[in-house]
């Protein structure tokens, strides 16, 4: 028994070290994804939701991580799924200025982004705060009302190799 939960931590070492992602995610470079498509939640439950399975909701820093979301979402996507996929975007602090709740990193600073023409347009008398990926808008980026129930994409960043290409500098995890 003793030899069993043994062998099992290893095997939970192993893969931690290889950056496996956990059952039901999906990995693409240095995240593992999950396209939660059969839960609907307000914008700060589906925070919630990632955190409770480790991960956060979606940062999306490149047109290279942009485009293997959509392809992931497409693929997933049912007729029963919300228009809206909540990712981690957010204008909740200040109107207007865009960041990313996990770390509050202004989205403004960053060299991609993908909102949909005419977007962020806080519309309606209580505005829009929270970024959602619209199904017929191609998943472009829009803001969307953070009340709404929809479905959510959660990312976990996994440590070790990054950059592309798996070159190796030097260990810094782990040592
Ligand atoms: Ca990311
Ligand atoms: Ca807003
Ligand atoms: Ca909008």
């Amino acid at each position: 028994m003793a030899n069993r939960i043994s062998v099992c931590l290893i095997f939970i070492f192993v893969a931690s070290v290889l950056g496996e992602c956990p059952n039901g995610y999906t990995r693409h470079d240095d995240s593992c994804y999950k396209f939660f498509s059969s839960v609907l939640a307000t914008w700060a439950e589906s925070l919630t939701y990632c955190e409770l399975f480790e991960s956060k909701l979606a940062v999306i820093e490149t047109e290279r991580e942009q485009t293997f979301i959509e392809g992931l979402l497409r693929r997933e996507w049912h007729p029963a799924a919300s228009d809206g996929v909540w990712v981690d975007g957010t204008d909740l602090l200040i109107e207007g200025e865009w960041i990313w709740a996990d770390d509050g990193t202004p989205i403004k600073s960053q060299t991609f982004q993908k909102w949909y023409p005419g977007e962020p347009n806080s519309l309606g008398k209580r505005g829009e705060d929270c970024m959602d990926l619209l199904h017929h808008e191609k998943y472009n980026w829009n803001d969307n009302s953070c009340e709404r129930k929809q479905n959510f994409l959660c990312e976990i960043e996994t440590e070790g190799t990054s950059g592309s290409g798996g070159v190796n500098t030097g260990g810094i995890i782990g040592r």
